[in-house]
């Protein structure tokens, strides 16, 4: 598997002479400065791949190139943008950038409640807790209907923690859940709107009678429309799973499990169709079994994200060591470095926040030395892999 590094382009704090010295061989990114929906332009794809080659690196993976939200929920409007979608595909194409990762996720993307969980050692990272994110659903963003959702105990919860959070807790959760963790990976909404949770009950009406097949459906149309491009051009398109894999807020999410990884790629049989193995995603979902996914979807998975989860009492999650956790990383480096070719994107993903991380206002999860130690932790299992297999 190729080292690669989630960096945010020229503005972030990490360079890219830093990832030099921590074994980074390829740079994941995008043009974080066009708006959703707007088409790249050859200048500026090769005005980044420039700047990152002229650092020793290579411009490895798109994440992501964003989906509208018109395309996802099927208005008129979709046509045009995925005319768009389609030249900037080609764009990148033209430019040799070859791997692009994106999602389905109906307006909302990744769900954490806590952005800094602290473990007894001092460091902390990302948590998601199920009674919280109940109580944002039902008591402030007021979903019609939103209590059907939970089971009676968590909704007995949910009462519960409404006579003790304070208003500062209040506005804690609604930046960490739809402000801080949306607004650098789709832009929907971003720091310094006001009054996001308005913002965010207008995305969700969208959405109103939108079901999983026909999520399902504008997912299948979407692809066979790009797939002529990415023919000609070679480009592997790597769906991201849903974050946390299942429904949530009464949104369908569609790629959660097997079931749906296997339609997905039948669908739309096409190699170019394929999948970035998220095990972190993936392993916080109880009903998957990682490794086993691994084995069957290895074909397809064009990109790799290796992080892990615990599950936690309730429904709840926290993101682990690279080491330990539901993602059992030792078997996933197993498969991807046996039977996947050699030149696979991997990244590690998100990292704890360590030492003086905390400090440096980094986006949640991207932490530089927590992922560096993350980084060291894999390429170990690797180097032990590699030598297995030599025997
Ligand atoms: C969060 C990320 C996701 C991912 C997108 C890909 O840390 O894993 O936001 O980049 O879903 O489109």
């Amino acid at each position: 598997m190729e080292r690669t590094w989630r960096w945010f382009g020229k503005k972030d704090s990490i360079t890219l002479d830093m990832l030099r010295q921590i074994g980074v061989e390829g740079i994941v990114t995008a043009l974080h400065d066009v708006p959703n929906g707007e088409v790249w332009t050859v200048e500026a794809i090769n005005d980044l791949k420039r700047y990152i080659e002229q650092a020793g690196l290579r411009w490895s993976v798109v994440e992501s190139l964003p989906v509208s939200e018109a395309i996802k929920y099927g208005s008129p409007e979709r046509d045009r943008l995925i005319e768009s979608y389609k030249t900037s595909l080609a764009n990148l194409g033209k430019c040799g950038v070859k791997t692009v990762c994106y999602n389905f996720m109906p307006v909302i993307d990744w769900i954490r409640t806590d952005l800094s969980y602290r473990w007894p050692d001092g460091t902390s990272s990302l948590y998601f807790s199920k009674v919280r994110f109940a109580y944002f659903d039902c008591c402030i963003l007021k979903r019609d209907n939103a209590e059907k959702s939970y089971t009676d105990e968590e909704m007995q919860q949910v009462r519960q923690l409404d006579k003790t959070i304070t208003q500062e807790e209040k506005d804690e959760l609604v930046y960490s859940i739809i402000v801080k963790t949306q607004g650098f990976v789709n832009g929907n909404i971003r720091e310094g709107d006001s009054n996001p949770v308005e913002l965010f009950k207008a995305l969700l009406a969208l959405y109103s009678g939108v079901d999983r097949n026909t999520l399902r459906e504008n997912l299948k149309y979407f692809l066979e429309q790009i797939m002529p491009v990415c023919d000609e051009y070679n480009i592997n398109m790597t769906i991201h799973p849903d974050d946390p894999p299942f429904q949530v807020l009464g949104l369908p999410r569609i790629v959660t499990c097997e079931e749906d990884v296997e339609w997905l790629l039948t669908a739309v049989d096409n190699p170019h169709n394929g999948l970035a193995f998220c095990a972190g995603s993936l392993s916080a979902g109880l009903h998957n079994d990682v490794v086993a996914l691994a084995r069957k979807f290895v074909g397809r998975s064009h990109f790799v994200h290796l992080r892990s989860t615990k599950a936690m009492p309730g429904g709840d999650f926290v993101e682990a060591s690279h080491l330990e956790g539901r993602g059992n990383l030792v078997e996933l480096v197993r498969i991807f470095e046996r039977q996947a070719p050699a030149s696979l994107p991997m990244r590690v993903d998100h990292g704890r926040t360590m030492l003086d991380d905390a400090q440096k206002n980094y986006n949640p999860g991207y932490s530089f030395l927590g992922r560096m130690y993350a980084l060291a932790q894999v390429m170990g299992i690797v180097a032990a892999v590699r030598s297995e297999k030599l025997k």
